[in-house]
């Protein structure tokens, strides 16, 4: 069992208060907080053994190089990948489904073929293929949600045939907390020979992952919802894939031999890392993993459910509040989501705030999902080591001033 206590004194800015009251912050899947561990880590290098990578033969820019690779290959162990060269470092989240959907969609798709996606995707993980739609002709699919909230397993069997040529899923929804069986979803993508790339922004911070049992073939996630800084992400391939995927950008570093009229690319991760990389934040990400490590990724999805269970309870105190999400824990992460008829979000959000407590308000980036709940807005709590009991019993409480606020009571 995790106790938050013993991590809290790790997070600086956990101590401040907000608005006069101990801050609840409620806000890890849009970011995280960060450890001392990582802001020190990202502080030395600056302070003892900066220099540009890979460049130089001098001693700083062998010790910046070699602090860069060795975070590679600890996301590497941390992910159980094949080889640390399957570990692509990349802008964020965003940018590794972009460099998929670019670098595999463009060569591989053609007019008729068909990205397969669902209606609970990020705009991360819609946007990029609508954009690949209208270069190759290639159609888009919608695995659906249930009147519960899961992904609709029996429909998705109807879903696949020989035109899917890529499927893309997030591995947990940031905005239902669910976490869809990816295992079962690989196989029947590979059934019919199609790609898949697992939106892991919201599941890796918060759950074990092993790529090699995953039964995907890529995988996209960010540093900054992991303790992490920001600026820094990754995607994750399978060898033989990454060797047959076209760069997105070109530029110093990527290549093997440029002349005038054509180049040649460096072997894998390189070709995908052009320009000066985020070596610091890269390095930063090696010790937030470092960190999780410690704790342990099963520990940490533990104690996320657990806070996830008792939010759902104390949650159903609040007269007419309705939950956008499973109501038990089952295959669901630690993101809750609530509506309450009569109070926007973006209010429920401000009113809370003046009580310390942190919570996102809105559409958190995913359009379709709200109009397919029939909601303009939803307010989030998302919860990670740190957070306790206390937090939600916060969360409540400012739940119920604002109801008093708005005459709800
Ligand atoms: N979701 C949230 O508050 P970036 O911004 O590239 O680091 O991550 C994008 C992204 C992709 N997929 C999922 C499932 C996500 O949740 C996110 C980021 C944040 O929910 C910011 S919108």
């Amino acid at each position: 069992m995790i106790d938050p206590a013993r991590f809290r004194s790790d997070f600086p800015i956990l101590g401040r208060e907000i608005n006069g009251r101990p801050m609840a912050f409620l806000d890890s899947a849009a970011s995280s907080q960060k450890p001392a561990q990582v802001i020190d880590a990202m502080m030395d290098v600056y302070r003892n053994s900066y220099a540009n990578v890979h460049r130089g033969a001098y001693t700083l820019s062998q010790e910046a190089t070699e602090a860069y690779e060795g975070a590679r290959r600890k996301v590497a162990r941390f992910l159980n990948a094949a080889a640390p060269e399957e570990v692509v470092f990349t802008r964020n989240t965003t940018a590794a489904i972009n460099q998929f959907a670019y670098g595999w969609g463009l060569g591989n798709l053609k007019p008729g073929d068909r990205v397969l996606t669902s209606v609970m995707e990020h705009h991360s993980n819609i946007v990029p293929w609508h954009i690949i739609a209208r270069h190759t002709g290639a159609e888009l699919s919608f695995l659906d949600i249930t009147g519960d909230f899961r992904i609709d397993l029996q429909k998705a069997q109807d879903r696949f045939d020989e035109r899917v040529k890529i499927v893309s899923l997030s591995g947990m929804s940031n905005v239902l907390g669910i976490m869809p069986p990816i295992g079962e979803i690989a196989r029947l993508a590979r059934e019919v020979g199609a790609v898949m790339l697992v939106d892991g922004a919201q599941m890796v911070p918060h759950s074990p992952v092993d790529v090699q049992e995953m039964g995907a073939d890529f995988l996209a996630f960010s540093g900054h919802k992991m303790l992490g800084p920001t600026g820094i992400g990754v995607l994750w391939g399978r060898r033989e894939l990454l060797e047959k995927m076209e760069p997105m950008e070109g530029g110093g570093e990527m290549i093997r031999e440029v002349q005038l009229f054509e180049s040649t690319w460096a072997p894998v991760p390189q070709k995908f890392e052009a320009g000066t990389p985020p070596f610091v934040e890269a390095i930063g990400l090696g010790a937030a993993v470092d960190y999780l490590s410690e704790i342990g990724m099963d520990q940490i999805l533990e104690h996320d459910r657990q806070l996830t269970s008792y939010a759902l309870d104390r949650l159903e105190e609040v007269p007419g509040l309705s939950i956008q999400g499973p109501a038990n824990t089952i295959d669901r992460g630690g993101v809750v989501s609530f509506d309450i008829p009569g109070i926007h979000a973006h209010d429920i959000a401000t009113i809370l705030d003046q009580h310390g407590v942190a919570v996102r308000a809105g559409h958190h980036c995913a359009q379709p999902l709200m109009r397919h709940l029939g909601l303009a807005a939803t307010t989030r709590a998302s919860f990670y080591l740190y957070n306790s009991e206390d937090d939600i019993d916060a969360l409540v409480d400012a739940l119920g001033v604002a109801r008093r606020l708005f005459g709800l009571d």
